[in-house]
């Protein structure tokens, strides 16, 4: 539905702030009327402000004061918005389609129509899987697709597993989730049932002789937009890398005290494998870090600054095994310049969080260190969202490729935020971003396919376009100005960066999902809704 108003197209808790974004260069009266047509507030909005991340004018409808559960719309003059609901629990579906999202990305299994519908599969990508440049052989079977393809990629796992573990820690109702698996109902809760799936396979990618971690696995290119079992050209194991060896080991680290409740084990297993890969990560030194090795196109995840994930396994390795190298080395990182983040690409502040939440002695110094390190930057963020009419913490030049990860990513920082200082600010501008990616966005579209009014319908995910329907519960990349493929060049040239988005299959750029995106959503949902 094309309006000029934006919400967020699931609605809203009662108890929470409520705005909605016109587009218009002047201040308006606005309307919310109930299910019934009944206006049931009238109010004049904000004065209008320039923004130039849309190169539009847009104002801020207030109407936090409707707290009563319902159906609603805002109306201003002839226009209105799509339909939004007031309630307690709106979200839980969407939390339970997020989550559902990894299931259904199950690789080396066969997904059954019982538990997977339309996107059922024989199981893929289970022959023995080459090592590049050898002519060894080595069974790498299971773990989740990345994202729109089929690959899988130690470093896009690590992180997604980190967020959901954060999510856990934050909302532990969400171990109660039904994620109606084949698994369910047994002891162990679905969502750590279903991250062992993915712990399984990353063990599997350690090399036993020598603790080192491989980067990834995939077909030398990309395939069509087929299911996963008519991929069958050989898989390729690509070499060992630093960020996969040192994001491999704060992940275990990390996994260990979730499962030790239900299978020791399996905790010993991941405790031992951590340890290993943390010994020998640094020996890993390739100049400008992992680039694909000549013949394989698939996704990099390339980075050149590998600090941060020495810094982040660290700590996650302090706060499981509370060894006193492990802090030294920790304090030793927190001297240098490390690129802090909870994404792919830049992961310290996973690190900071292990740091200060050990039960192991920590050094008073460096904790404050970090905590006023959090807060300012937060305060940055802060700064950025009261400039912003969408009230996220972005300016025109963040729109970069996956930016709704970036968004909830931010989201995290304002919440970490809150945690030290208890102040409510931040708490309520990172639930505003939560809002963004729902509906309340300049692209009008809710950023979780089949969720909302205004949906993603051409995801760039294989097995949807396959089935020519948009798997549920996938939170799609968003806006990147740097207009990364044909697709994005075509619909959105010249474009404001907050709208170049295009919902094409071929948009990889603006259109993709990945596992790491929905973590990320999840772990901001869980900060910040329970
Ligand atoms: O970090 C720089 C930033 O400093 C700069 O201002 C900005 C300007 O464009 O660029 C930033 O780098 C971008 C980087 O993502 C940041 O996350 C790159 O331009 C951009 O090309 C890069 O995109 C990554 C993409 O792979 C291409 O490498 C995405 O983050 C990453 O999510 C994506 O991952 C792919 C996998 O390789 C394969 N599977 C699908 C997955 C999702 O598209
Ligand atoms: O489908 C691929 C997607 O998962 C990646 O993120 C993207 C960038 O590496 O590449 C996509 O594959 C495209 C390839 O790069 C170029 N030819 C078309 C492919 C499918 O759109
Ligand atoms: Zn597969």
């Amino acid at each position: 539905m094309k309006s000029k108003i934006y919400v967020n197209e699931i609605g809203y808790r009662p108890n929470d702030r409520k705005v909605a974004i016109y587009c218009g260069k002047d201040a308006v009266n606005f309307q919310i009327l109930d299910k019934t047509g009944a206006c049931v507030l009238q109010k004049v909005s904000t004065e209008s402000r320039y923004n130039p991340s849309t190169e539009n004018y847009e104002v801020k409808c207030d109407f936090s004061e409707i707290k009563e559960n319902g159906e609603y719309i805002v109306k201003v003059a002839d226009e209105v918005s799509v339909p939004f609901v007031v309630g307690e629990d709106i979200y839980n579906h969407s939390v339970k389609s997020l989550m559902r999202f990894f299931y259904l990305q199950r690789c080396g299994t066969e997904l059954t129509k019982e538990f997977a519908g339309e996107y059922a599969h024989p199981s893929c990508h289970n022959t023995p899987a080459r090592i590049y440049g050898t002519d060894i052989f080595r069974e790498v079977n299971g773990g989740w697709h990345d994202a729109g393809d089929y690959g899988r990629y130690i470093v896009a796992a690590a992180v997604t597993l980190a967020a959901l573990f954060h999510a856990i820690e934050n909302d532990e109702s969400l171990l109660k989730v039904d994620m109606q698996i084949p698994e369910s109902g047994q002891a162990m809760p679905d969502l750590l049932t279903e991250i062992r799936y993915e712990l399984e396979w990353m063990l599997k990618m350690q090399d036993e002789a020598t603790g080192k971690v491989y980067h990834k696995v995939t077909c030398a290119g990309f395939c069509d937009f087929i299911m996963p079992e008519y991929e069958t050209e050989e898989l390729v194991i690509c070499p060992f890398s630093l960020t996969a060896t040192a994001d491999f080991a704060a992940c275990m680290a990390m996994a260990v005290k979730f499962y030790a409740p239900y299978d020791k084990a399996f905790a010993e297993r991941m405790a031992e494998a951590a340890k290993r890969a943390y010994a020998v990560m640094r020996e890993i030194q390739v100049p400008g870090g992992f680039l694909n090795p000549e013949g394989v196109v698939t996704g990099t995840y390339e980075d050149k600054y590998e600090l941060d994930e020495q810094y982040w396994a660290s700590a996650e390795m302090y706060k499981a095994f509370g060894d006193e190298l492990y802090k030294n080395e920790f304090e030793n990182y927190v001297n240098q310049e490390v690129m802090h983040g909870y994404g792919w690409e830049d992961v310290a502040s996973f690190g900071n969080l292990a740091y200060l939440s050990t039960s192991y002695p920590t050094d008073d110094k460096i904790a404050d260190k970090l905590r006023k390190a959090i807060v300012d930057k937060a305060d940055a963020l802060m700064k950025k969202y009261e400039a912003n009419n969408y009230e996220i913490s972005f300016d025109e030049k963040d729109f970069i490729w996956g930016s709704n990860m970036y968004i909830a990513e931010n989201g995290s920082h304002l919440f970490d935020a809150y945690k030290i200082t208890g102040k409510d600010e931040y708490l309520i501008a990172a639930r505003e971003h939560i809002n963004y990616i729902f509906g309340k966005n300049p692209c009008n579209v809710c950023f979780i396919t089949g969720a909302g009014t205004n949906q993603v319908y051409n995801p760039h995910h294989r097995p949807s376009a396959a089935v020519k329907k948009a798997m549920l519960g996938m939170l799609i990349g968003g806006p990147d100005s740097g207009l990364h493929d044909p697709d994005a060049v075509r619909d959105c040239a010249g474009l404001a960066p907050a709208l170049c988005y295009t919902d094409k299959l071929l948009s990889y750029s603006t259109n993709e999902v990945t596992i790491y995106w929905n973590s990320a959503l999840l772990m901001l949902m869980a900060q910040v809704l329970s």
